[in-house]
């Protein structure tokens, strides 16, 4: 980057950590995009003179709330309820509910302003939010977690609706708490409504949107594979975390001719070679989503090593598929992926890289495919489900999976069109300024809100 532009960069940043001091995930955020938009807006001047930028690092509104609930000893708890409701130039706000310990106002602005981007990319109209909050639903019984959930929703409930805001799962909301929030709304507003994707089949749903996340960033991984006549076939796959995500991507990569060789938890890493197949897939999955459990067991099972506190990107593979949470790989765990013969990353989770490690895929050139891209494929369905609700209408599997399938391909030629350099694919460019482009358009047609 030129030096006027790392100016202009510099300044902006200045401005965004002087207004909102000590969010550094957000900062974080803002940072990797506007490394990319500004030497972009430089050349375009009509979304410089109309502050698109400016306005985009503002959220549109954010809701912070109390939380009281009782827990199963009849003690008051309290917690902390937020919605971020970013930008609703292309569609309604969307974008799911964070349950965890480590969830403040700047963990859930990052998410929200990826969010804009990543369902920018998705071709779907869908604007960009994120909400959730510091409960910890570990150790916590279903009972816990419903009145919890309720309590969210009793004020939460009056800030969404089919055509405002569409909440959905993140780390800590599966199917379990889509369904207690639903209930809640419903009971409140006396509506049935697509107010929450991630619904169960019975009641709303979507088939393969609980695969989607997982799948779609293998679906990516491909076909940043393609560009090189390339494929997943044969490949050794190393992917942290063993939630939704990660269980949904260690089952496409299986699939597709890979052997997936380590899944994590906050806990540690177990580390298979003989790969995890469609059995031991199962068992992960009866672990996680049933029993709640650790996966330490899975060492104990099937006679692996379990390595506590560490996380996978010491193996040896070809490509890592980061599917736990933000920052999860730095510098050091990037240099030690390439020298082990990594050279495709596919992000499951939002903002897995440090800014140091994504220099280091970029240097290397080789095929990084970040989270606002690679794991749009999520909320891509989540937008299917909202299209469906609004049909009263269900598609087949087949149906919903060849769109899943479109829309990775639609998204990566987009990364294509904006970030091709000569022979290199920058996406981390391509998804940027393709993302903001089709908001930044939407804003200027509605002029100044
Ligand atoms: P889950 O709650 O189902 O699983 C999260 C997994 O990540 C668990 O294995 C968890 O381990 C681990 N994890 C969470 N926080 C930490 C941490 N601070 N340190 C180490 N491990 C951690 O969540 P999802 O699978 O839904 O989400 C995973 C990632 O994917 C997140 O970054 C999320 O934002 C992103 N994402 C999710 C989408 C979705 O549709 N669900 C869509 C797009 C992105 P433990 O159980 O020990 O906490
Ligand atoms: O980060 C994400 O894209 C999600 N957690 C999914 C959001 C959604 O609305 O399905």
């Amino acid at each position: 980057m030129s030096n006027v532009y790392e100016q202009r960069v510099n300044d902006f940043m200045a401005k965004v950590i002087a207004k909102n001091p000590s969010e550094v995930e957000f900062h974080q955020a803002v940072h990797e995009v506007v490394e990319s938009i500004i030497p972009f807006i430089e050349e375009n001047p009509q979304y410089k003179d109309a502050k698109i930028l400016d306005r985009m690092v503002e959220p549109e509104r954010v809701i912070m709330f109390r939380v009281p609930w009782l827990d199963d000893k009849g003690d008051v708890q309290v917690n902390r309820g937020f919605r971020i409701e970013m930008n609703s130039a292309i569609g309604p706000y969307k974008g799911g509910l964070r349950l965890h310990p480590t969830v403040n106002l700047g963990v859930l602005k990052f998410l929200a302003f990826e969010q804009v981007f990543k369902n920018s990319l998705t071709t779907l109209p869908m604007g960009g939010g994120k909400g959730g909050s510091d409960f910890d639903p570990k150790g916590k019984s279903d009972n816990e977690v419903m009145r919890f959930t309720q309590s969210f929703m009793s004020e939460l409930f009056r800030h969404i609706g089919p055509n405002t805001d569409v909440p959905a799962g993140d780390i800590g909301v599966g199917g379990r708490e889509i369904g207690f929030l639903f209930g809640q709304y419903k009971r409140l507003r006396n509506e049935f409504t697509g107010i929450l994707t991630g619904k169960g089949m019975e009641w709303g749903g979507s088939l393969i949107r609980p695969e989607a996340t997982g799948y779609g960033a293998v679906y990516f991984a491909q076909e940043m594979l393609n560009t090189r006549n390339d494929s997943m076939n044969g490949k050794i796959v190393a992917i942290s975390g063993s939630g939704n995500v990660a269980q949904y991507a260690t089952e496409k990569a299986t699939e597709f001719g890979a052997k997936v060789v380590t899944l994590s938890d906050s806990s540690g890493y177990i580390y298979d070679p003989a790969g995890i197949d469609a059995d031991k897939l199962a068992f992960v999955m009866e672990l996680k989503n049933v029993r709640r459990g650790r996966i330490k067991e899975y060492a104990d099972k099937y006679g692996v090593e379990f390595f506590a506190g560490q996380r996978p990107w010491g193996v040896k593979c070809d490509i890592a598929m980061p599917c736990a949470t933000q920052n999860e790989v730095n510098e050091e765990e990037a240099k030690t992926l390439l020298a082990n013969g990594c050279f495709v990353i596919s992000e499951g989770a939002n903002m897995p890289s440090s800014p140091e490690a994504i220099e280091v895929y970029q240097n290397a050139k080789i095929l990084y495919g970040l989270g606002k891209a690679a794991n749009a494929g999520g909320v891509a369905v989540s937008g299917l489900e909202m299209s469906q609700n609004s049909m009263r209408f269900n598609w087949t599997r087949e149906e919903v999976d060849a769109k899943l399938q479109q829309i990775m391909k639609d998204i990566h030629s987009t990364c294509v069109k904006w970030g091709k350099d000569g022979d290199y694919i920058d996406y981390v460019k391509g998804a940027n300024i393709g993302g903001f482009v089709k908001v930044a358009d939407a804003m200027l047609a509605q002029g100044l809100v």
